[in-house]
């Protein structure tokens, strides 16, 4: 098949879902075309199905806001029609889905039909999505789409409730490439970030407000008033600097690290005991799945799907939202000895394997061939 998948190329988790999806599609021999305004982040290397065209957002001095939709469309129909593709596959339905509409009316007037497939992924509906400002071209361009699928059951179900959706959205549960996160940790590595042996604490995230990361820094305090340990901050974004100040306010800035944002994620999590995710919500918590594959028990809230992928008591533990003493006690019981860290471990390794990229990308595929 010959696919154009648009997604936001950044370190989000929409976008690097839908760049292993495009990948994994590619090793499968069939033609893949990211459109997007920057080359993902996740696309490294030279792949020979994989096909990388860049939306060009003219400017001029009249806009104060380039009309990147208008580029985005326009670039869809020409990549569709030169590069003959079979369908488009939309990652985050913001501005996506409607992008992806202009186009598919442009080309149905030169006679192609291009059946359009949206994967909603969270914020684009329970955050941004459904504020007033968008919600109505959402809901129009979701309707509008051939088919529609979310990353979990609970944003399926959040979907309906938000917004009126006149057809089925399919759940098709993002994955991980399992035998990719399966790393040995680099001993190197671990011992510049825990010399004398300490438990190692995770996190990952855009540091967004919803990922409530002050609740990390909290639980990490009473963690290590316990059990000598460390904490490593991956990712950047705006409330990093609120985490700084707490862990300082709270004294253990010295005991944390922040590594910024980076791609190898599975050095990264080969190295860590247990992985943080306090979010108010989550569609479904790719970063928590991605530990889990590498062996690495997940604390986390019980928001949205997250309860869909991290099991209580078998894979981590859950919590509720904001309710730091509770995560600090489930994650101080799993780090608390060897004996019970191991068997976390372990389950989390083999729960993951339930989500492994070879079970899913064929649901991908099965649904793509419905409109060919
Ligand atoms: O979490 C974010 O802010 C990024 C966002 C994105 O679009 O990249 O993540 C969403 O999509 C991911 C991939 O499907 C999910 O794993 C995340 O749970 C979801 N984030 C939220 O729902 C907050």
């Amino acid at each position: 098949m010959r696919i154009g998948i648009v997604c936001y190329p950044t370190f989000g988790g929409s976008g690097v879902l839908a760049t292993e999806l495009g990948k994994a599609l590619a090793q499968k021999g069939h033609m893949v075309h990211f459109i997007t305004y920057q080359q993902p982040v996740r696309l490294n290397g030279f792949l020979p199905n994989v096909f990388y065209h860049e939306v060009q957002v003219a400017t001029y001095p009249l806009f104060d806001y380039p009309p990147y939709e208008t580029a985005l469309a326009s670039t869809l129909v020409d990549v569709i029609k030169n590069n003959h593709l079979d369908l488009l596959h939309v990652h985050y339905a913001i501005p996506h889905a409607s992008a992806a509409y202009m186009a598919k009316q442009i080309l149905k007037e030169e006679g192609k039909e291009i059946p359009v497939i949206t994967t909603l992924h969270g914020t684009d509906i329970t955050l941004v999505g459904r504020d007033k400002t968008y919600a109505p071209v959402v809901a129009f361009s979701i309707n509008h789409s051939d088919a529609i699928t979310a990353v979990s059951q609970n944003l399926r179900d959040e979907t309906f409730k938000i917004f009126h959706i006149g057809k089925e959205i399919e759940v098709i549960y993002n994955f991980v490439d399992v035998e990719r996160f399966q790393r040995k940790p680099i001993d190197a590595f671990r011992k510049v970030i825990a010399p004398k042996g300490e438990r190692i604490l995770m996190h990952a995230s855009n540091f967004r407000k919803v990922k409530r990361v002050q609740d990390v820094v909290q639980i990490f305090h009473q963690v290590s008033k316990e059990i000598p340990s460390k904490l490593l901050f991956v990712g950047d974004g705006p409330e990093r600097s609120t985490a700084e100040d707490l862990a300082r306010e709270l004294g253990v800035f010295d005991e944390i690290r922040f590594v910024g944002k980076q791609e190898q994620m599975e050095d990264i999590l080969a190295i860590a005991d247990l992985f943080l995710l306090t979010s108010d919500y989550e569609s479904f918590g790719l970063a928590a799945l991605e530990a889990m594959a590498a062996g690495v028990p997940v604390v986390s809230t019980n928001a949205g799907g997250l309860g869909e992928i991290n099991v209580d008591g078998v894979t981590g533990h859950l919590g509720n939202v904001g309710d730091v003493d509770m995560m600090s006690k489930m994650a101080l019981a799993i780090l608390k000895d060897d004996k019970t860290l191991k068997g976390f471990k372990e389950r989390a390794a083999e729960h993951a394997k339930k989500f492994d990229i070879h079970h899913i990308i064929p649901l991908y595929e099965k649904l793509y061939e419905r409109f060919l």
